[in-house]
């Protein structure tokens, strides 16, 4: 039998074709990190001196004080000066010659001393930071040694944005004392819901003995003003506390030290029986309190500045105080008082759930459990205890509103925990800038009263929202799973931890302007570049939304898998409680007071009314909270129906759009980016419409109510793969049914299979796409011919989440601009890897000059 996969791909009828754009016949996501420790936003790129500094670049940088947060401080003012002004300043510990310009570094105390009277040294907050010119001073003054760090990261964001600074005046103190990352990396070196690589942190069981990304991680952590950073999976491997472990984590402190980041743990419950060896882990148990206490003794002689602990009990199979009666409010406490003569703190996760609830019960309501739990334990929890609590009520959707537990605990410090790796939003595989939507959660007025002054979440979260005994600090925890590949591994996905960053610090920014700073200190200031970027990323949220889960329904992702692709039905009939309750009537969970689970009656009554009346509750949220008819007319004047099928198709479309935008961009920002960036954007294109063409299947065949300008299920393009002529490859039905075309794909369980079809279109120029499955595992081949003679040959080598044929691991090839003659065979061969066996869904045909020659309009 021939391999055609041997022979060579021919060139010449490519070029002949004018091949374009190889890059958009690339489908495959390869894993090809830029390299270790890449700087991210901090690459210092080359400014117009002159605009910046009119007067004369400073050329000394003066430490008034010692220690490692200073000496960081001056060596990136070295790093920023000699990246973006191509100069080399000296570095002193005493001011050179007046007449000369200098920055100057220094607590307001070491200022006051340095120039006794002479400066504006008003108190400043722990890392607050003031910058201002006195004569030829460049001061950076800060409330501590971390606040001129962060004052010095500060300046050198005014200089990568070319700004002149020949005025500047800024005093700027962070929001919230917590400002903390979480990682959820695990001993053996994986991440949970990490889609960027391994751990930067551990190795085969152990801490990584190279840690030079952990340290640039600090680094870049530090530059947007995060202090802190718990390094495990809350499902914490309880063996981190063992005194070998503690010992070799400590080496990872020591390079978080230089740049004010404070190491903590995620801590399991039980601890104290599995490794303490007691009977029990009862948190009020004395022992149990006395376990704890050496415990924490003992991290603190390791690390001396450790931040504290991260605990996540009772939630999703991990144990916790129930198993004893006791609440969680116990369970804070006991870890809380062990570490308070240190300075330390719990963040006490608010994710606690039943994830057994019974389905047929209509009054069963997930939503309700943080509510439920933990607001009967106001006041309870000591005052170095902060709840941390999801942004919504289920778990990281793309749409929620905000979790009523935020304005439950009024005497309970609380953090908001957003989570900046892409778990139920793409996977960074799609493109996401979730700053707008962590901004709608904070801008969320959570009002008790009608008439009293509004109460937004932000408000809640940093800790000044009421003056009591217990309500001191709060803050926020962004869940990053950082990896060894480039961080986030997309490129554009870094806006995001740059964005935690920048809102945790001052949420009152706005989200255009956290995303035109990252793309200026990411780019430079191209002005095309930024209006490019800053355009994908703004558009970003509301694309995704537009073809996953509409009108707050949840993401109709598949959520008993890898939460990536479709899997509308995951969500039914099952104890996870993410019911989105679609039956040939309607859609929606019932929420209301009025007749349903009663979870609107948790949100103070103004915001409850809101959501509880149909005239009221908006669009965006109708599905979650109210169950509704498909004939149900929206505030737009669409049905429930019409707007799902239109929001889905509009979505993918501007999908596709996203990539010829990028494509402009091609020259302009490092080649190794923009290939990176496109893959993913190109991969996106083709992902948004198996996700289109899932959702509206499946809620058209539930409600049989059809998309009344007829495009869903008509598909005139598209060729089958069952329907194909076909050599050794086998029909099979895919499972969800909604995620294959026809429900059908075909699979080889031979060395090689073929499909074959006629063309019966008239001759031209048209571009195909093959629709194939790609399994995590398994490097299938596969290779296109028209006539005879192949024109492309690729291999499934991506390693999309899954080991089935589903929405999941769906994904195309495209091929530009090929000829096409009426008669011609057109023949897809493929050879299976393993498992995977080239399995095949369907081929698409388009004409190339009925979109322009770029291969973007997803309407096919
Ligand atoms: O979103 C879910 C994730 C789990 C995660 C859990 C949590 C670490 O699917 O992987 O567990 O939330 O937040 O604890």
């Amino acid at each position: 039998m021939s391999l055609p996969f041997l022979r060579p791909v021919q060139r010449t009828l490519l070029y002949a074709f004018g091949a374009l754009p190889l890059i958009l016949a690339q489908t495959v996501l390869g894993s090809t990190p830029l390299g270790a420790g890449d700087p991210a936003w901090l690459s210092y790129k080359p400014v117009e001196s002159a605009i910046v500094f009119p007067g004369g670049i400073p050329d000394t940088v003066v430490e008034l004080g010692s220690g490692v947060l200073q000496d960081s401080a001056a060596r990136e003012i070295s790093a920023g000066w000699r990246g973006m002004l191509q100069h080399e300043p000296r570095l002193a510990h005493e001011e050179g010659n007046d007449s000369e310009r200098q920055v100057v570094l220094g607590t307001s105390t070491q200022i006051e001393a340095w120039r006794p009277h002479q400066l504006p040294t008003a108190s400043l907050a722990h890392d607050a930071y003031k910058l201002y010119w006195n004569k030829n001073f460049l001061v950076i003054e800060g409330g501590d040694d971390r606040g001129i760090l962060y004052g010095t990261f500060a300046l050198l964001r005014e200089i990568a944005e070319q700004h002149s600074l020949m005025t500047l005046s800024q005093k700027s103190t962070p929001w919230a004392a917590i400002r903390w990352t979480n990682e959820w990396d695990n001993p053996n070196g994986t991440i949970e819901r990490g889609y960027a690589g391994p751990s930067l942190f551990f190795e085969d069981g152990r801490v990584r003995a190279d840690l030079s990304r952990a340290a640039a991680y600090a680094r870049l952590l530090s530059s947007v003003g995060i202090d802190g950073c718990t390094i495990n999976n809350v499902n914490a491997d309880i063996n981190l506390l063992r005194p070998e472990n503690l010992h070799e984590i400590a080496r990872i402190a020591d390079v978080f030290r230089p740049y004010g980041v404070r190491l903590s743990l995620s801590v399991d419950m039980s601890s104290p029986q599995v490794i303490g060896g007691l009977k029990t882990f009862d948190p009020l148990a004395p022992q149990v309190a006395e376990w704890w206490k050496t415990k924490v003794d003992e991290i603190y002689d390791e690390i001396p500045d450790f931040g504290g602990v991260v605990i996540k009990a009772d939630s999703e199979g991990r144990v916790g105080p129930s198993k004893y009666g006791r609440t969680a409010s116990d369970a804070a406490n006991v870890v809380a008082r062990a570490l308070k003569r240190h300075g330390g703190v719990v963040l006490y996760r608010g994710f606690v759930y039943n994830n057994h609830l019974d389905w047929r019960d209509m009054k069963a309501d997930r939503a309700r459990a943080g509510y439920d739990n933990f607001h009967p334990l106001d006041g309870k929890f000591d005052d170095n205890v902060i709840v941390q609590i999801k942004y919504g009520p289920i778990d990281f959707q793309v749409r929620e509103p905000v979790s009523p537990l935020l304005a439950g605990l009024p005497h309970t410090n609380e953090a908001i925990e957003l989570q900046i790796t892409q778990e139920y939003t793409g996977q960074q595989r799609h493109l996401m800038y979730l700053v707008p939507m962590w901004k709608k959660s904070l801008d969320t007025d959570m009002r008790a009263s009608a008439v009293a002054a509004p109460l937004p979440v932000k408000l809640l979260v940093s800790g000044r929202a009421t003056a009591t005994e217990h309500h001191t600090q709060g803050g926020f925890v962004g869940v990053a799973n950082v990896g060894t590949e480039e961080w986030l591994a997309n490129p554009l996905a870094l806006a995001n931890l740059y964005g935690f960053g920048r809102l945790a610090w001052d949420p009152g920014l706005d989200a255009e302007t956290i995303s035109d700073e990252w793309t200026r200190l990411t780019f430079g200031n191209d002005s095309q570049v930024r209006t490019t970027v800053n355009k994908l990323e703004l558009n970003s949220w509301h694309i995704y939304e537009s073809y996953t889960g509409p009108l707050g329904i949840g993401t109709l992702t598949d959520i008993l898998g890898s939460h990536f692709g479709p899997g509308i039905e995951s969500a039914e009939r099952n104890g996870w409680g993410q019911w989105i309750r679609a039956d040939e009537r309607g859609v929606g969970m019932d929420r209301t007071v009025a007749t349903g689970t009663g979870y609107i009656g948790q949100y103070p009554a103004p915001l409850a009314a809101t959501y509880e009346s149909l005239a009221t509750c908006p669009d965006q949220l109708l599905l979650f909270m109210h169950h509704v008819p498909y004939t149900y007319r929206l505030h737009s004047g669409l049905t429930v129906m019409q707007s799902i099928d239109n929001t889905h198709y509009e979505g993918a479309n501007a999908a596709a759009q996203q990539v010829s935008e990028w494509e402009a961009l091609r020259g302009k920002v490092p080649d190794a980016t923009f290939a990176e960036v496109m893959k993913r954007l190109t991969y996106q294109a083709g992902a948004a419409i198996v996700w289109r063409d899932a959702v509206t299947r499946w809620f058209t065949r539930e409600s049989g109510v059809q998309d009344a300008i007829g495009r869903v299920g008509n598909y005139p393009n598209r060729i089958e793969a069952e329907s194909m002529t076909l050599t050794g490859y086998k029909a099979v039905d895919v499972t969800p049914w909604e995620t294959a075309s026809g429900g059908k794909a075909v699979v080889c369980n031979l060395p090689e299979c073929s499909a074959e079809t006629t063309w019966t279109g008239s001759d031209g120029w048209y571009d195909v796409s093959v629709q194939y499955f790609d399994l995590m595992q398994g490097h299938s081949e596969f290779a296109l011919a028209v006539a005879g003679h192949q024109v492309d040959r690729w291999s499934a080598d991506d390693t999309l989440p899954g080991a089935t044929l589903n929405g999941s691991t769906s994904t195309r090839r495209v091929f530009n601009r090929v000829a096409i003659h009426h008669g011609d065979s057109i023949q897809l061969t493929g050879r299976p890897d393993g498992e995977e066996k080239a399995p095949l869904d369907y081929l698409t045909i388009m004409p190339t000059a009925a979109h322009a020659g770029v291969f973007m309009n997803a309407v096919q």
